[in-house]
């Protein structure tokens, strides 16, 4: 065996707080679950990944994992093929959160992915350059992140407000963002919405508009709303939002939108694959396809997303669900080696306040983060901290992320279906 063949893989589910944040179709509960990948070679390197923590996720991963024994690191595609036929056409029926449809080959990606991150970091450690010389090189030092702020509640039912507080109102998002361009230095802001009725959220906006005149912003309701809804509020906010994110379901709904609004409109729920890019291209449902390496298939085949939209003349940004340092520093990476990725890319990062990560590497200046220059992702496991989120995860019984039933449970009454205006 070569020195980069892997002779281990190890999953650890994690969990860490998270607020009471407010979307389209519930509630945050009061953790995140991820899954932590290791994956060492022969000479006791360990590369890192880091995916979603949801119980048919995690067997699926577990299922992979045990099939990778004396696979050499850099054979990405030997990784992607035994996840293909472990998976044998296997569908997850989770959504991590509010990504879309998922396929066979969807799901088959989400695997992929975490494996390729942890296999591009081995990599990485044994050549001793970073992950974004393994994509090309870097084209940017710097790579700019956004304010996402959600509508939420003060704290959790029981327990103290968080230091963000509540925000239910536009002066409530306003107070939010202050707080959180004081301290990450973001310059562009995106704001969750499909929570309340739309008059509320266009008002947010402006009010967002009023308060940071010089700042992009974004407003994303997740398909909540109807298509002449969806028209109603694009024209009103004509020249006040940078795009608009997923104001309604589906690539014939988005281009019936497309036709009508003056801004472009950009996705992360209809276009969540590559067998989605014909159809909205022809249609000319979007302008900006949202990225997500834990979805499009990992670091490389994001790159093939982008090539594809400059193609077709298509914007780029990046996607983001609640995550840990690991897939900070991936998403990182990634956006420093790919030329078209210009829109300042959502994070969750703001809204946690525990990692798996010894801190140092990713620290925000003016609303950017420095490419890690260490080799590999350029991040380093906290063992200790890894080991006390695990048992997080046992203690706190989340097992799949469901916002709808966390809501319901404590409002019964709470309906979820969209498009809900
Ligand atoms: O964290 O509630 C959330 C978001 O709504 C997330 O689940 C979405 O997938 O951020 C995402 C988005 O842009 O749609
Ligand atoms: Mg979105």
């Amino acid at each position: 065996m070569s020195a980069s063949r892997i002779v281990s893989v190890r999953i650890t589910p994690v969990a860490f707080a998270d607020p009471p944040l407010l979307n389209a179709v519930g509630v945050h509960e009061p953790y995140a679950i991820r899954a932590v990948l290791e994956v060492t070679t022969e000479d006791g390197v360990v590369g890192l990944g880091e995916t979603y923590g949801d119980v048919g996720h995690l067997e699926r991963l577990g299922l992979v994992a045990e099939g990778l024994r004396g696979v050499d690191v850099f054979d990405t595609n030997a990784v992607a093929r035994r996840c293909v036929e472990t998976l044998s056409g296997s569908v997850g029926a989770d959504r991590h959160g509010l990504t879309g449809h998922i396929t066979a080959t969807g799901t088959a990606l989400r695997v992929f992915s975490s494996f390729e991150v942890a296999c591009l970091d081995a990599q990485g450690k044994l050549l001793g350059r970073p992950v974004s010389d393994l994509l090309g090189g870097a084209v940017r030092e710097r790579v700019p992140y956004s304010a996402y702020l959600f509508y939420k509640w003060a704290a959790h039912p029981g327990a103290s407000p968080d230091r963000y507080g509540e925000a239910l109102d536009p002066a409530g998002i306003v107070e939010q963002a202050r707080a959180m361009v004081a301290t990450y230095g973001f310059s562009a802001i995106k704001l969750k919405g499909g929570v309340f009725e739309p008059r509320q959220e266009i008002d947010a906006v402006l009010a967002l508009r009023d308060a940071f005149p010089a700042l992009p912003l974004r407003l994303d309701p997740n398909a909540a709303w109807s298509v002449p809804t969806s028209i109603a509020v694009g024209r009103e906010l004509a020249g006040v939002l940078e795009y608009l994110e997923d104001p309604t379901p589906g690539i014939a709904g988005m281009a019936a939108v497309a036709r009508e609004v003056p801004m472009p409109l950009a996705t992360n729920m209809c276009v969540v694959g590559f067998e989605d890019i014909a159809e909205a291209v022809r249609e000319g449902a979007v302008s900006v396809i949202l990225s997500d390496h834990h979805y499009w298939g990992g670091l490389r085949e994001s790159q093939s997303l982008a090539r594809i939209c400059s193609t077709f003349d298509l914007g780029l940004s990046m996607h983001s669900n609640s995550h840990l340092g690991i897939s900070l520093a991936a998403m990182t990476h990634l956006a420093s080696a790919v030329t078209n990725l210009t829109y300042a890319l959502d994070t969750h990062w703001p809204w946690k306040h525990e990692d798996v990560i010894v801190p140092g590497v990713l620290d925000f200046v003016d609303g950017a983060l420095a490419v890690p220059t260490g080799p590999g992702l350029g991040v380093e496991l906290d063992r200790d901290a890894l080991a006390r989120l695990h048992e997080q995860y046992v203690a706190c019984g989340v097992r799949e992320r469901n916002d709808s039933r966390y809501r319901q449970s404590i409002e019964p009454t709470y309906d979820p279906s969209v498009p809900r205006w």
